[in-house]
């Protein structure tokens, strides 16, 4: 199965084991997989290469029975080796063009843009869908341009065709908000990974998604 551009990305969820407390990262997962998290990136910022690849492998178990990508942060080399469908880049991180050169058309490559001129080139270069971030500010994330808002986000949509997931302060509560202005999924760390029962507010915010989009969407024909 390739997932492409037509993946689903409707609750895209980022992981951060400083957010885990003492529950192991799988769990988690697992639990959010089953509240409707449809796509997960595995994000390790400290550990070393094969600590991230060993963290990879454990995730896809989790994954693959479900037949829901894995995507890395940052990393090719750790995506490539894990098997994993996909790879998310920032700004400063190797180029979509590049990654395309290596890992070729049936490889998932998502790229970070707060900027509309970000979006055009992260398209440009053949990016599978773009991450819009901090549509909020966050402190899961501090090194961030200053936040798009929603008003960001309703700019790149109406600059870019690729499906865009929404990230950084979202939650339950605005995650239908984010849909409403231009956003195919809502992409999630803390409301989720920090969250005492995952499985629950993974379900809580799949339904603000899910109606959010069904109101807001004209049906695909
Ligand atoms: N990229 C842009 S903002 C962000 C990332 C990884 C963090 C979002 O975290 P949260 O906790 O969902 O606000
Ligand atoms: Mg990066």
């Amino acid at each position: 199965m390739t997932f492409h551009s037509s993946g689903d990305y409707t609750l895209y969820l980022v992981t951060d084991r400083n957010l885990a407390r003492e529950r192991p990262l799988p769990e988690i997962v697992e639990e959010a997989l089953e509240g409707g998290v449809t796509i997960v990136q595995l994000r390790e910022k400290h550990c070393t290469a094969r600590e991230f690849l060993h963290l990879a492998l454990a995730l896809k178990k989790v994954l693959s029975p479900r037949d829901r990508p894995l995507i890395i942060n940052d990393r090719l080399d750790i995506a490539l080796a894990c098997g994993a469908q996909g790879v998310h880049v920032g700004q400063d991180d190797l180029e979509c063009s590049v990654i395309r050169k290596i890992a070729g058309r049936n490889f998932i490559v998502g790229v970070s843009v707060s900027t509309v001129e970000e979006a055009l080139r992260a398209q440009e270069q053949g990016a599978d869908y773009l991450g819009v971030s901090p549509i909020f500010a966050t402190p899961t994330k501090v090194d961030t341009p200053e936040a798009t808002g929603l008003s960001g986000l309703r700019r790149i949509r109406g600059a870019v065709k690729l499906p865009l997931v929404a990230i950084g302060g979202i939650g339950p509560h605005n995650a239908g908000e984010a849909i409403r202005h231009g956003a195919d999924g809502a992409a999630v760390v803390s409301a989720i990974m920090g969250a005492s029962d995952p499985r629950k507010t993974a379900r809580e915010m799949k339904d603000a998604v899910t109606s959010a989009l069904c109101l807001h969407r004209a049906p695909e024909k």
